[in-house]
């Protein structure tokens, strides 16, 4: 293949559904892309390290697993465009590296990645080798089960992040993690080999994603039902966004004496349903919709903003100076605030920043209900039980997933409109913005949208699923009347994904498009064991999952 200035396919908006080659379509230019495929390169590397170390009876500190996980997390789309702070990511990582290898009795069968070191003036050469990036693996279907391995891994590496940031910590996951890490560098493993190491990435996004319910809920109770205004008020605001409720407690707290309101954005949305967010009067509602509108939903925001994860989009300068990172994004030239697990974070400067800010301008007006997640949803089990055997609810639909800018994710607010009354929504993850404000009704008290909270909150929608299968004495989670119609964007999604498969579900449709990642052998695989399709149109869709026009 000839050689590009950049090869990127990781997300649902890659260029001409192949590949980005010369600049991201979601701004990552080839300087900081070939960054990022080092850091994962470096991080593959560490991780055979660390594999080799608990091989041989030892132990590996979290603050090891740590640093895999927040590397991974870092390299998701859209969640750091900074190359300085990608470039200290490596450094630290190779030096980690290094003073590990010394602990192995013996470093003999160490890849080439675990046994590399190099200085910064020697990054980009590294980075822009054969060894380093996506088209390392030549082979077309190896590097296609490698990539979506990857991919799922750094869904994991994030869920697993906001969970060490409320210090609950796996070592399980964190193992399997950095050896599955370690197994992509593996020629020797055939596609058989990679199929199955897939379906196991899947089983630890089930447990990753428990790990991180587990770790949301013990600290802020479980999500209830919740009614969010979506309209503003008169004080100067701070608009929170991405997925960290860590950043969200501490903002709050921080916050309360300040005369300025909190909202939400975005993901951050699900911060709403927690009841210990709720004792905080200047918790405001959730300000906007999905990530990609930010251009002119920050601007209008007028206060400062907060980024605690992905997405980001690249920001216009007359909002740049009001945007804050902290954890793993960063975007050049944003403010950072640090803070390592377990220390408060020093949110002061952003605060002083929004109290001689504007309020924010009003875009909507209304409120938004949510927070259906497992446990709120077994309380109600009784009224959805009885609107299943009446036939007051046909059937339940999984639109989970993200949203994106592509205009074909049209496609799902129509769905959504045209769909048969009688059937119920069920989501999690920003793709709910394509629909949560069409007043779709209830049916006897129970909402039509059915939102769980974030992409993560996923795993809320599968235990949902497996109680259903229990109280209908059911054998097969695909017997259920349940179907799933899925949104992707970016990685998290793909652990989502993959951990579905892992539950057995079958005839999961994927869109707006297939992801350019699979390779037609590997697209295959997964269309014959797994049922997986695309979509099609509105109509046809409705006609296949409901037989209806
Ligand atoms: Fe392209 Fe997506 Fe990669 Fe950005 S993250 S470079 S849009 S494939
Ligand atoms: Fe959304 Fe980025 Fe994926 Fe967390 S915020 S679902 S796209």
């Amino acid at each position: 293949m000839e050689k590009c200035e950049m090869f990127c396919y990781q997300c649902q908006e890659t260029a001409r559904g192949t590949g980005c080659t010369k600049v991201g379509v979601c701004g990552k230019k080839p300087e900081l892309s070939g960054m990022l495929d080092l850091l994962v390169y470096v991080t593959k590397g560490l991780s055979c390290v660390t594999t080799k170390i608990r091989e041989e009876g030892k132990e590996v500190s979290k603050d090891v697993n740590h640093l895999v996980t927040v590397n991974l997390f870092t390299t998701i789309t859209n969640a750091n465009f900074d190359r300085d702070a990608i470039i200290a990511r490596i450094k630290e990582t190779l030096a980690v590296k290094e003073e590990l290898r010394k602990q192995l009795a013996s470093t003999d069968a160490l890849p080439a990645a675990a046994l590399w070191n190099g200085d910064e003036s020697e990054f980009d050469a590294k980075a822009d080798s054969d060894e380093v990036g996506v088209l390392a693996t030549e082979n077309e279907d190896i590097r296609s089960l490698r990539e979506m391995i990857t991919y799922g891994l750094k869904g994991l590496a994030a869920y697993s992040k906001h969970a060490n940031a409320l210090l609950y910590d796996n070592e399980e996951i964190d193992a399997f993690l950095q050896s599955a890490l370690a197994k992509l560098l593996d020629d020797s493993l055939t596609a058989d080999d990679l199929v199955a190491l897939t379906l196991e990435t899947g089983k630890f996004g089930v447990d990753g994603m428990a790990l991180l319910d587990q770790a949301n809920s013990g600290t802020y109770g479980n999500p209830e039902i919740t009614t969010v205004d979506i309209g503003v008020r008169n004080n100067p605001g701070i608009l929170i966004s991405g997925h960290d409720l860590k950043d969200l407690e501490q903002l709050l707290e921080q916050t309360k004496d300040a005369g300025v309101d909190v909202y939400t954005h975005s993901e951050m949305l699900a911060g709403q349903y927690y009841p210990a967010f709720k004792k905080y009067p200047h918790f405001a509602g959730n300000y906007g919709n999905a990530w990609w509108k930010q251009k002119e939903e920050f601007e209008s925001f007028n206060g400062a903003i907060l980024m605690t994860t992905n997405c980001i989009v690249p920001p216009a300068d007359s909002y740049k100076d009001r945007l804050w990172t902290t954890g793993a994004a960063g975007y050049p030239g944003c403010k950072h605030i640090e803070g390592e697990y377990g220390e408060v974070k020093d949110f002061s400067a952003i605060i002083e920043q929004a109290k001689k800010c504007a309020p924010p301008k009003e875009i909507e007006t209304g409120s938004i209900v949510g927070g259906f997640a497992h446990e709120q949803v077994f309380a109600l089990a009784d009224k959805v039980v009885d609107a299943v055997k009446s036939g007051a609810i046909r059937k339940f639909v999984v639109m989970a997933g993200c949203d994106g800018r592509m205009k074909s994710r049209d496609y799902y607010t129509k769905f959504a409109q045209k769909l048969p009354k009688d059937v119920v929504i069920l989501t999690a993850g920003c793709a709910k913005y394509k629909y949560n404000k069409l007043d779709l009704g209830d049916i006897g008290g129970i909402p039509r949208v059915l939102d769980a909270g974030q992409c993560n909150d996923s795993y809320s929608l599968a235990l949902i699923a497996l109680k259903l299968k229990e109280v209908f004495g059911l054998d097969d989670i695909n017997d259920l009347p349940l179907a799933f119609n899925i949104a992707w964007y970016e990685q998290k999604a793909v652990i989502v994904l993959l951990a579905l498969l892992y539950l057995g579900v079958k005839n999961i449709h994927l869109g707006p498009t297939l992801p350019g990642f699979l390779s037609p052998n590997v697209a295959k695989v997964l269309v014959d064991n797994f049922g997986i399709a695309g979509i099609g149109t509105v109509e046809d869709d409705l006609k296949l999952f409901f037989g209806e026009e």
